[in-house]
Order: structure tokens, then C-alpha cells, then sequence
């Protein structure tokens, strides 16, 4: 029996968890977890890319400690953030952070110059000032000249621990980079940043084997041989997979430090409504797209535990809001405001104090005015796909970390109006893991991949309760309306 290994890897945590298929279900464990942060240093926002490796090298010892002596493997991590590599093959820096500042204006500037339709009707990527695109306009150009290669972080994973270089779709269309038409890096982009392509590492479809641990990594740690297998290495395309839908008409939330709420297509959908709304067209494992929006998500709940010294834990939080009435405060969670504050407490305070609501001031208070927001915008943005794409939505899947907070699940099925499942909340690792499983025959496909899920995890279902939504939902698109006016 095959022993599969995920390596999931978010902005705040890591984790290795064990896969296996027993009697037909999947069977999980987690391995080994820590945490992940970016720190100031040498002038940017950096994560420790060197820490994150090795702490993967102290899972898999813990793996073989166990008896465990073969391994499949697949990394999966947060997109758009890059690593550059020297001619000697060894990284120039440590990768910045999507949250510096140094992108700060730039979709503006670069937008200036190539228009955002050329730019949205060649990618269909939502206009995010994170993206790879910007992140490279931003790049000091001295050391974007001598990188001989660009690795997107699970590649670059995968590289050091294989000497392997590919360029994953899933996470490459992160980039804004990508051609949807030619389905390659496009080269009017390219060119425009001064990348030469073959800076770029070959095109690789999810569910591809990139090569073996090397052997300079058994010198040093004692670990399990490890096939290292390309997976959905987008973190929200491996969630996405690893979600327990069925039938046609459902959309998923992926909810952990974004909320990432979507559809899965099997065309894109890049017409004029869903340019004005911002709508993305990332590409999914097995030729699917990902259409979706990012919202802010539990970012701001982690960053009131983080400003509150962790005072409480985030099912207190959770409980302390919960015993409030919800929608007291209402906030625009997607205002850059709220993007990387000094301090995410006093940035909702203020925002609520400069649109003359009550300002919340406990932690219960804080998280319930969050809370209630976000479910706002799932349910504008599920209206907002339908009428974008045509569709009907009958349900949502709420998959991710954040599906356990049920206060958040049983508000958002009563503004949508739909029936909402939660869980698993390790959706990201089981598709990561299931795409291994597919790429080794022990599962057919997607669909039946699903299935097993369904059979093998708790599943919670919400069904909504009587509330004046309509009547909610228009105040919220008003204030929200009102909101990117003045922010123009
Ligand atoms: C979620 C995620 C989102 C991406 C953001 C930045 O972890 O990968 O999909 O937009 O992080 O990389």
C-alpha cells in the first residue's frame, strides 16, 4: 500500500499529512505542523524559505522514524511569490512577500502603459497588486537580470529537493502571466518586464512526476525515499480538487488566511461583466479553471489574535462573537486598508469610526464585526456569479481551516439563501494528495476522488433560516457602492 505524503504549506501554517487509501476510504494524518510568517529584512517583507525546507526534512524524519522507508510526495503552497535563482543555481534572496508594499501603486503604473482589457482579455486574471505580474515590475531589475531562472515557491521546493525545475499551471496562471488563448507564458508581457521565457521553467501540467529526492539530502537527514510528484501546487487549486462536490450547480469557498470563493468551469469566462467585477480565470488541475474572487478572509480575524497577543484562542473568538447580534458593524473587507495594517484592530476601528458606525472595541466584538462582513460579500459574490456566469448556484462547499467556524457557515447559508457543507478542513492536503493518488492509478479520476471524500470525511450541512437577506444585501452593495466611490 502506497504511503502518500502532502506537503501544504499557507501563509500562517505548514503541515505534512499522511495519506492512504484503506477499504476504499481515505485515511489522513497529520504529520508534523508549524507555523509560517514573513519578517522584515534586508529593506522587504521575506519569508524564510530555508526554515520552510527544513521543516520538511523534519517531517519526513519523523516519517521514517516511524518505519515509513517510501514515500509519494507533493508540495502545495500559497501562489504569485517567486524565488530567484543564480547561475551557480542557488537562490539570489529570499522571496518577498505578496503583502510588501513594493507593489504598492503599480497596477496603476503598468496599467498605464498596456491597458488592463489588453491585459485581462489575454490572461483573464483578476487585478490583484500581489500578482507575479506586478511583483516583477517591482523587482529590482539588476538582480531580475542575473536570475537565470524564476521558480514560484512549490517549484522552487521541488527543485531544491529534486534538482527538477518545472513552471506548475496552476499556480503559474497566479502569475497574470499566462496566456489563456496560447495556453504558454505569454510574450508581449514578457517582454515588456524584460524576461527572457527561458527564465521561466517549462509549462507542467498538475499529476506529473518531477524526479526523486536527491541524494545529497539522504547524506544529511534520514529519510523515507520520496517520488516527488508535480500536484495542483496553487494551494486553492489543490483545495478545489479536494472539495466534496457533487452534481453540477455548486460553488466552493475555500476559506483559510483568503476566503477564496468561485465556481469550477470548464471554459473561462472573461466577458465584459466579469472584467468590471474583477472576476479571475485561474486554471484548475485536469484543464478546469478556478473562476473566483479573492476576499480577504480569516487574514483579519488572524491578525486581531496577533494584535491581541493570542489572548484568546480562535474558538473563543469564534464563541465570544458569536454571542453577539451580527451585522451591528458592517465592513468592506476587500478595502486595501485592510491588506497588511499596522494594526488590524485599530484599521477596522478607524473604518468604522470614518463611516459613523459604532466602533467595536472588545476581541468578540472585533471578530463578530468581521464575521458578519465577510458572510456579506459571499453572498454579493455568489450573486454576482450567477449573473456573470449564467449559472445556478444550489450550494456552496465551504472547505479549509475556516469551515469550522460554524457561526460563519449557518450566517452565510441564511444571506445566500443555499444550503452550505463544511468540511473537510483539510480539503487543500486531500487534493494535493488525491491528484498523487490519480497520477498512480489508485484513484480513476476527479469525480471519483470526490466521492471518497465524501465517504471518508465529516461533512456539515447549513440550511438557511428565515432572515430578510434582500433587504441585507441591498444595504451591503449600497454601503459598498458608496465605499469605491470615495475610494476612486
Ligand atoms: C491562498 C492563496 C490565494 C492567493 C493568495 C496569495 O492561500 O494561494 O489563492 O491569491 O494565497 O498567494
Amino acid at each position: 500500500m502506497t504511503n502518500y505524503v502532502a506537503v501544504d504549506i499557507g501563509a500562517s501554517s505548514g503541515r505534512l499529512m499522511l495519506g492512504k487509501l484503506e477499504e476504499g476510504k481515505l485515511k489522513l494524518r497529520e504529520v508534523h505542523r508549524f507555523k509560517n510568517s514573513f519578517t522584515f529584512r534586508d529593506g522587504h517583507d521575506r519569508w524564510d524559505i530555508n526554515a520552510l525546507i527544513g521543516e520538511i526534512f523534519t517531517g519526513l524524519e519523523k516519517l521514517k522514524q516511524e518505519g515509513i522507508t517510501e514515500c509519494s510526495l507533493g508540495i502545495d503552497t500559497w501562489a504569485v511569490d517567486y524565488v530567484l535563482i543564480g547561475p551557480d543555481g542557488e537562490k539570489l534572496g529570499d522571496p518577498i512577500s505578496y503583502r510588501d508594499s513594493r507593489t504598492e501603486g503599480k497596477i496603476a503604473e503598468l496599467t498605464a502603459k498596456i491597458s488592463k482589457h489588453d491585459i485581462y482579455q489575454k490572461t483573464g486574471i483578476q487585478f490583484l497588486e500581489l500578482n507575479t505580474l506586478y511583483q516583477l515590475y517591482a523587482e529590482d531589475p539588476e538582480l531580475l537580470r542575473q536570475a537565470e531562472h524564476i521558480l514560484l515557491i512549490p517549484d522552487y521546493i521541488g527543485y531544491v529537493l529534486t534538482g527538477k525545475r518545472v513552471a506548475e499551471a496552476t499556480n503559474a496562471s497566479t502569475t497574470q502571466l499566462l496566456n489563456l488563448h496560447e495556453r504558454g507564458f505569454d510574450k508581449d508581457l514578457l517582454d515588456f518586464l524584460h524576461i527572457n521565457p527561458s527564465q521561466f521553467a517549462e509549462l507542467t501540467e498538475a499529476g506529473t512526476y518531477l524526479g526523486e529526492i536527491q541524494s545529497k539530502w539522504y547524506e544529511k537527514y534520514d529519510i523515507p525515499a520520496c517520488r516527488v510528484i508535480t500536484v495542483a501546487t496553487h494551494d486553492t487549486a489543490s483545495a478545489v480538487v479536494g472539495t466534496p462536490a457533487q452534481g453540477e450547480n455548486w460553488a466552493f469557498l475555500s476559506s483559510g488566511t483568503w476566503s477564496l470563493i468561485g465556481m469550477e468551469l470548464q471554459e473561462p469566462v472573461c466577458e465584459p461583466l466579469a472584467f468590471a467585477e474583477n472576476y479571475t480565470n485561474e486554471w484548475g488541475a485536469y484543464g478546469t479553471y478556478r473562476f473566483l474572487k479573492n476576499i480577504m478572509g480569516l487574514w483579519m480575524v488572524q491578525e486581531i489574535a496577533r494584535n491581541s497577543d493570542y489572548k484568546l484562542s480562535f474558538a473563543e473568538m469564534a464563541d465570544q462573537a458569536g454571542q453577539l447580534p451580527f451585522f451591528t458593524q458592517i465592513i468592506d473587507v476587500n478595502d486595501p486598508r485592510f491588506n497588511h495594517p499596522d494594526q488590524m484592530m485599530t484599521e477596522i476601528q478607524n473604518h468604522c469610526r470614518e463611516t459613523c458606525q459604532e466602533v467595536p472595541e472588545s476581541i468578540g466584538e472585533l471578530t463578530n464585526s468581521v464575521y458578519g462582513s465577510l458572510a456579506l460579500r459571499y453572498a454579493k459574490e455568489l450573486e454576482q456569479m450567477k449573473r456573470i456566469t449564467g449559472r445556478d448556484i444550489e450550494a456552496l462547499y465551504i472547505v479549509g481551516g475556516g469551515s469550522n467556524v460554524e457561526i460563519l457557515n449557518q450566517l452565510t447559508a441564511n444571506l445566500a439563501g443555499i444550503t452550505v457543507y463544511a468540511g473537510p478542513s483539510e480539503a487543500t492536503a486531500i487534493g494535493n494528495l488525491c491528484v498523487q493518488m490519480i497520477a498512480s492509478g489508485e484513484l480513476a479520476n476527479v469525480q471519483e476522488a470526490r466521492e471518497r471524500i465524501r465517504n471518508s470525511f465529516a461533512i456539515e450541512r447549513y440550511e438557511p433560516q428565515q432572515v430578510n437577506s434582500t433587504d441585507m444585501l441591498e444595504a451591503y452593495n449600497e454601503f459598498i457602492n458608496n465605499q469605491s466611490l470615495g475610494r476612486l
